[in-house]
């Protein structure tokens, strides 16, 4: 597979973005490889500026959900661009967008658009800290929230001493409050409430871990959060900017019926235009400027073309109702690659939840950030480089998700299966 093209624009992307991205795990370092450069993509396949086709696992991490291109969401943005861009002004689309939101999570009586899945979080952790006057957050290791200084966080430093920070630039000051308990572990989070309940605002979690890999909450995980959080008066806050209207219509607080104090989104709802969102309860939403005195704004919150994008998005979701069928297709992806990987005797742990999965190259199962951490990161880099050689996108490192879209079709899945077999025989 020819790559000559890519290789060249990844040079001068270097020369003028830092690693050539403008997203550090695009860059393929997990991997080994240069990047492929994304030119045009058209339901669940992408093509590169070499043009070699692609099946796509990645689906922009996350927010494709529909595929490329869906006809009815270029036809909303084409639309709406007509119309202009943006205004800075409110819009009847963002209300549209923001009642079929909260029409989709029984927790959210009010939503704010924001433009990332960061944002949204960095919001909704201030938001709490407002609301209940404490100052402290717990959040799990392994589990990421976009880039906030207050949450990267060393992994495991938070239960031990206070949150140690987990990049350059963020002084021990602004991850000081922030605590690391270990994900679907309770007693992980007891031991800190048992020091410090009183003085935690917030617990913050993926409901489903995506960020280092795909790992499902444990049974009564999530009722044990929500139940801890009732007792000491801490907000819940749900993280699903990867899994709202990704594992069911509304997202995993539908999926598994529990309720948040706080949600956020993003990926999705903006249908691939930068998007993100945080809502909840009335009393604490109406805390947020111009009525309360927590402070958030946004030049292109609400953008006229993510709004338009997130409601064509949305309305397929809600009207076709892709999601039986999304969870038989990954189910059946899953289950034949656990199957040919037994067959060839390649440690693995098979990991998904509705369209979201995850293949780890490990011998034992697979609960939080730890366990993850014991995959053969090098085995996984080379299966990634022969599946890319045969064909198939993945996620470019042992720790993300890859996701079905409803543009998946049979073929796709039976190519990305043969394509398999054909690398587990050579690797
Ligand atoms: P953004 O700021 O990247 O829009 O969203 C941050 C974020 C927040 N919460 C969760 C659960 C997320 O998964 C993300 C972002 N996800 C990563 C993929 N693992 C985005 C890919 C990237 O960083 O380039």
């Amino acid at each position: 597979m020819n790559s000559t093209t890519s290789e060249k624009l990844f040079s001068r992307a270097q020369a003028v973005i830092p690693g050539g991205v403008n997203s550090p795990v695009r860059a393929f370092r997990a991997v080994g490889l240069p990047p492929r450069f994304i030119v045009r993509g058209r339901g669940c396949n992408v093509f590169d500026a070499d043009g070699n086709l692609y099946i796509d696992y990645v689906g922009s991490w996350g927010p494709m959900i529909l595929g490329h291109a869906h006809p009815e969401v270029v036809y909303a943005l084409k639309e709406q661009a007509a119309r202009g861009a943006s205004f800075g002004a409110p819009t009847p689309l963002e209300i549209e967008l923001a009642e079929m939101i909260c029409a989709a999570l029984p927790a959210m009586e009010m939503v704010r658009m924001v433009n990332s899945g960061t944002e949204a979080t960095m919001s909704a952790i201030r938001l709490a800290r407002g609301a209940t006057g404490r100052r402290k957050i717990i959040k799990f290791a392994g589990c990421y929230h976009g880039h906030v200084d207050a949450l990267l966080v060393k992994a495991g430093s938070g239960a031990t001493t206070l949150g140690v920070p987990d990049s350059a630039g963020v002084p021990a000051e602004f991850t000081g409050l922030t605590l690391s308990a270990t994900y679907n572990d309770l007693e992980s989070v007891d031991e800190l409430l048992r020091r410090e309940a009183g003085e935690i605002a917030a617990i913050i979690v993926e409901p489903v871990a995506g960020n280092m890999g795909t790992i499902p909450p444990a049974p009564g995980f999530l009722e044990g959060l929500r139940a801890r959080c009732d007792k000491h008066g801490i907000l819940l806050i749900f993280d699903e900017v990867m899994t709202g209207f990704r594992v069911a219509y509304g997202g995993a607080q539908v999926r598994y019926g529990i309720t948040p104090d706080l949600t956020c989104l993003g990926k999705i709802i903006g249908g691939g235009l930068p998007v993100g969102a945080f809502g909840g309860r009335r009393e604490i939403m109406e805390l947020l400027a111009p009525l309360g005195a927590v402070y958030q704004a946004g030049t292109l919150s609400g953008n006229p073309l993510a709004m338009a994008a997130g409601r064509a998005t949305l309305r397929i979701l809600r009207d076709e109702n892709p999601y039986p069928r999304l969870e038989e297709k990954t189910a059946y992806l899953a289950g034949e690659t656990d199957q040919l990987l037994n067959r060839y005797g390649i440690p693995h742990y098979c990991t998904r939840v509705g369209s979201m999965f995850c293949t780890y190259f490990t011998d034992r199962p697979v609960r939080n950030y730890q366990d993850a951490q014991q995959a053969d990161t090098e085995f996984f880099a080379r299966y990634f480089a022969a599946m890319l050689s045969r064909g198939i996108y993945l996620a470019p490192s042992q720790f993300e998700a890859g996701f079905v879209s409803a543009a998946h079709g049979d073929d796709a899945l039976e190519d990305t299966l043969t394509a398999l077999e054909q690398t587990l025989k050579n690797l």
